[in-house]
């Protein structure tokens, strides 16, 4: 069986010094060899001691059978020593195990020693700057004391000289008080005086300003006179004038009064005549306007047997007229004589609804005369019946007159309505006549 051994020491040397809050604190450890590697040694040592002890209780019985009792003997001391060895072994247990104890507690109050020295450490920095501050301080309270001590004497020495001054001031002051009494006195009675004076001038001032508006007023009478004077002399020269131009005028009006007279004369008896003319006109009008009516009422009775009445063949109807389209082509002139021959003439298109049925008689693209000239004068477009234009359907850009030389309309075949151009009248092509 072997025994654990701690070996511990600690070393606490601390000094303090005044001097500064200075402290010094010095801790020094040994370290004890590992505690579990001693148990493991202890427990092996016991095992070799029980091996020894059976083998030899083993040999003695087997080869010394006669020693038995010799051998149970010292079997039995072997026991007692080994019980003995093993209440050892439980004692050094326990006085490892308080000294273990004994050591941690040790190690816990050295760390706590050890954080208390460098708080005190850092204390002791903090209070030698605070010192050094407050020697710097007291040197500079020193120095502005002497400084505060001499301006002191300088202060004293200065009031003890104005404390003197003072009282010659103060002597020289009752003087002069009593000399301003007595000037207060006079100043008194030259006031009085001054306001009798002024009182007196005061009253001259008044008359003076009276004196002087009424002269104001009547220099400002005077100059009004004047004026009147001159506005009412010049207004007599405008009269005079007004006068001679009105007697002029009233001449000349006179002539012209005599001349309208005449005029007026003349023309009422032109009203007189127009008059007549009017009512002649008016009943003329009623008996025109009952004859057109008349004329309306038959015509109408007309359209409706017309548009029954059916085109001959080869001849297409549309509202009260007949429509013819060649199948061969001529010029304009050519074309129109052959239209007259059939009773005809050239189409004239006075409606959007004819435009789309002439257009509707063309093929894809065709193009043919139609009744539309301004050969009469150029660029003044006509039908062949004289009837100027009431609508029209141009292409854009035309009639341009191409080259000098078109003076003839053709409707040109486009979806829908068609649009017209102006072509050489020499131009062969289809035409369409109407009847
Ligand atoms: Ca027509
Ligand atoms: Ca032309
Ligand atoms: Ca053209």
């Amino acid at each position: 069986m072997d025994s654990m051994e701690v070996d511990d020491d600690i070393y606490l040397n601390k000094s303090l010094t005044m001097e500064g809050l200075i402290t010094q604190v010095d801790v020094q450890r040994r370290k004890q060899p590992c505690r579990h590697v001693t148990v493991c040694l202890g427990l092996l040592c016991v095992v070799l001691l029980a091996g020894n002890i059976g083998q030899i209780i083993y040999y003695g019985i087997l080869t010394h059978p006669s020693s038995a009792n010799s051998i149970q003997a010292s079997y039995n001391t072997l026991t007692q020593e080994r019980d003995h060895l093993q209440n050892d072994n439980d004692t050094l247990t326990t006085e490892r195990d308080q000294l273990q104890s004994n050591c941690d507690s040790l190690t816990a109050e050295k760390e706590h020693l050890e954080a208390k020295v460098r708080n005190l450490t850092k204390e002791k920095d903090q209070f030698q700057q605070s010192f050094s501050s407050l020697s710097a301080e007291r040197d500079e309270f020193k120095a502005s004391f002497s400084n505060l001590k001499n301006v002191r004497d300088r202060l004293q020495a200065n009031y003890d000289a104005l404390k003197q001054e003072s009282s010659q001031l103060n002597t020289s002051c009752n003087d002069m008080q009593r000399n301003l009494e007595g000037l207060q006195t006079e100043h008194n009675n030259l006031t009085a005086s001054k306001d009798q004076l002024q009182t007196k001038c005061s009253n001259l001032q008044r008359q003076k300003d009276e004196l002087q508006d009424r002269f104001s007023a009547l220099t400002s009478n005077r100059d009004q006179l004047q004026s009147n004077y001159s506005f009412l002399k010049r207004d007599k020269d405008q009269l005079q004038r007004s006068y001679n131009t009105l007697s002029t005028s009233k001449d000349h009006l006179q002539i012209s009064y005599s001349s309208l007279w005449k005029d007026k004369e003349q023309l009422q008896s032109r009203y007189n005549a127009l008059w007549r003319v009017k009512e002649w006109l008016q009943t003329n009008y009623s008996s025109l306007a009952a004859e057109r009516e008349r004329l309306q009422n038959k015509t109408d009775k007309l359209t409706v047997k017309v548009r029954g009445k059916p085109c001959q063949t080869g001849w297409r109807k549309f509202d009260i007229s007949c429509y013819f389209i060649s199948t061969i082509k001529r010029n304009w002139t050519v074309s129109r004589k052959d239209c007259i021959a059939r009773g005809a003439d050239l189409v004239i298109i006075d409606s959007r609804d004819e435009q789309v049925f002439v257009n509707g008689l063309l093929g894809v693209s065709q193009n043919a005369w139609i009744g539309l000239t301004d050969s009469l004068q150029e660029g003044t477009w006509t039908w062949v019946d004289g009837t100027p234009l009431t609508m029209d359907f141009w292409q854009p850009r035309q009639p341009n007159n191409f080259s000098g030389n078109q003076d003839c309309g053709e409707i040109v075949q486009k979806p829908s309505v068609g649009e017209w151009n102006d072509d050489g009248c020499f131009a062969e092509q289809l035409w369409i006549c109407e009847k």
